[in-house]
């Protein structure tokens, strides 16, 4: 595999993206962002706006609601209708679920029908505001420019920050979760639990979304660890987390207890070996460790 800082591969980008637009068949690229809701019905609306105003005319949503009782669902069909008027064309699209079953299995079932219905890049991205709006067009920059199969939204390489909201405690424990899953599972993604991640339609049908086991938070881990396995290259780009500052966090007991085992059952079980996949060896940044 060849090595290239991250800070390489997005520089390198940035140098094709001139003054921050990207060039227009880039811009073209069909990407499908996948957002799983349950109640987020005072984030949504915001999201969906910012997402359909940047120049990536190629840019679609699909937003995966679990029959959120606070009414998200419908609410995203409502902005849908009325991108649909103000573009003249379906740029948004609502994927209901009939009940909360993690957002693991979410973005599972999101991402599958993102690339079914031809998405090139399927990008996944929270509805709270803790991902970075501004930062899509350069995900998919990078990713164009390197060729990875995964370009993932980092807070841990040089130039990623996190929310001051978060105190000491959390940030710790956030950091201590990566290197916790990254030792175990021997890679080298500083972020591995980050959920901004943009992924390749081959590396999406590579990894098998029907047998992922994760249901919950641990998705993310399992992901990339089956990306790296399946000889991806992973490069990451440096963003700002925000802290949700509206609705209430989904995480509880079980998805974290799910998130200490999974790690210990890939790292068991082993996955499709390196050098399966297309794009196996090609890519810069953060690879699977020796
Ligand atoms: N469809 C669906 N979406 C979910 C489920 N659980 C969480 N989500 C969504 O997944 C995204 C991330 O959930 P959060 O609760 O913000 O989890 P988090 O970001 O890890 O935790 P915080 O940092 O506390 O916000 C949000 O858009 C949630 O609405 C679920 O069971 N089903
Ligand atoms: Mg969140």
């Amino acid at each position: 595999m060849t090595e290239a800082s991250p800070l390489d591969a997005a520089e390198r980008a940035v140098g094709v993206l001139g003054a921050g637009r990207l060039p227009e068949e880039w811009a073209a690229t069909p990407l499908t962002v996948v957002m799983p809701t349950y109640n987020e019905a005072g984030n949504l609306p915001g999201m969906a706006d910012a997402l359909m105003a940047l120049p990536l005319p190629g840019l679609s949503l699909l937003v995966v609601d679990d029959s959120s009782p606070d009414g998200t669902g419908d609410l995203a069909e409502d902005c849908a209708r009325r991108h649909e008027e103000t573009y003249g064309r379906r740029r948004m699209n609502v994927l209901h679920r009939t009940e909360k079953d993690g957002l693991g299995r979410a973005y599972a079932a999101g991402m599958a029908k993102a690339v079914e219905d031809g998405a090139h890049y399927v990008l996944q991205m929270d509805a709270d505001g803790s991902h970075p709006v501004a930062k899509v067009a350069e995900l998919l920059g990078v990713a164009l420019a390197t060729d990875a199969g995964v370009a993932v939204g980092s807070r841990y390489v040089q130039g990623g920050t996190l929310s001051d909201a978060w105190g000491a405690h959390r940030k710790l424990l956030s950091r201590w979760a990566n290197a916790y899953a990254g030792t175990i599972l021997g890679t080298r993604v500083r972020d591995i639990t980050g959920g901004f991640n943009l992924w390749r339609a081959d590396a999406v049908r590579a990894v098998d979304l029907a047998s992922v086991d994760s249901a919950g938070y641990s998705f993310q881990v399992e992901m990339k660890y089956r990306a790296l396995r399946c000889g991806f290259g992973v490069v990451e780009v440096p963003i700002h987390f925000e802290d949700r500052t509206v609705g209430e966090s989904k995480m509880n007991l079980v998805v974290q207890l799910e998130s200490v085992v999974m790690p210990w059952k890939l790292r068991m079980r082993g996955g499709p070996r390196q050098g399966s996949g297309p794009g196996a060896g090609s890519g810069p940044g953060s690879g699977p460790s020796a």
